[in-house]
């Protein structure tokens, strides 16, 4: 088995202690820390995800394999971050309220960083006044995250509550997450939508222009 496939298995078994290593390893063998992360990584939350749906999995087996990526992401931060010199704007970003949904998020927070934007990581289940006050501590960008269906309309309420606080104008709003799409984006009145963490890099710079 490669070691490719070693972190995609243990990804799935929940085996932090293993997965750490083996990333470790796969750096060592000069494995880039793209190819590791979307090969064995995603691809193993994705049968993760598969199992789940097929009842096999339940919620503390995805929790564990939710870990053991967290635990790998961590080994590969440094080399997905690229530290910009001066930081390009700033990014308020976390996952929409009643959402504990967090490493897609995060994966966007590393590469945003990555990309030199300052980030105020505001974790999971985010009410819409905790972005709101990120705002007005100078936040440019509002990032949201949503994995789930019954929680993408949190993205509304927030964009909604932005506009109440009369903010709209102050914030260009970047949504994304696993079901969400570009015409959802657009119906609830997002500024842009991203697919992946790298799209969404793409799209915070070209919205902010920089
Ligand atoms: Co849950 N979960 N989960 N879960 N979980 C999903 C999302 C699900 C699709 C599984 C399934 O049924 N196949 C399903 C949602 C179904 C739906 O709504 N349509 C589901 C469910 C049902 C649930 C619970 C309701 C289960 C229950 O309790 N019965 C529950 C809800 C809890 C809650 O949030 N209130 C629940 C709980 C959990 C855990 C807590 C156990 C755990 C999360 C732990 C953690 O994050 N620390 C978990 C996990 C791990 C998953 C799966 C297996 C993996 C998610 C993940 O991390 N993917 C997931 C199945 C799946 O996605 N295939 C599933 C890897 C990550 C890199 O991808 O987050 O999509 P993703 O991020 C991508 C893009 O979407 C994008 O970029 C990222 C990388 O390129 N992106 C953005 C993300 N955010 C972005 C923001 C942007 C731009 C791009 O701009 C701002």
């Amino acid at each position: 088995m490669s070691v490719l496939q070693e972190i995609r298995e243990a990804v799935i078994e929940g085996q932090a202690k293993v997965v750490v290593p083996k990333v470790e390893q796969a750096l060592q063998e000069g494995i880039d820390a793209n190819t590791i992360l979307h090969d064995a990584l995603i691809d193993a939350m994705g049968e993760v995800g598969q199992l789940f749906e097929d009842g096999e999995f339940f919620v503390p087996e995805m929790l564990i394999a939710a870990r053991a990526m967290s635990a790998a992401l961590e080994v590969l931060k440094p080399q997905l971050v690229e530290q910009g010199i001066e930081p390009v704007g700033k990014v308020a970003i976390g996952t929409v309220k009643g959402d504990l949904h967090d490493i897609g998020k995060s994966l966007v927070a590393m590469m945003l960083e990555g990309a030199g934007f300052e980030i105020i990581n505001l974790g999971v289940d985010v009410s819409p006044e905790k972005f709101i006050a990120e705002i007005k501590n100078g936040a440019q960008i509002v990032a949201m995250s949503a994995l789930l269906t019954t929680t993408m309309p949190n993205m509304k309420l927030t964009i909604d509550a932005i506009k109440d606080a009369g903010l709209r104008d102050q914030t260009v709003v970047l949504v994304g997450g696993a079901p969400v799409t570009a015409a959802y984006a657009s119906e609830i009145g997002a500024d842009g939508y991203a697919p992946d963490a790298s799209a969404a890099v793409r799209k915070a710079k070209e919205l902010l222009g920089v």
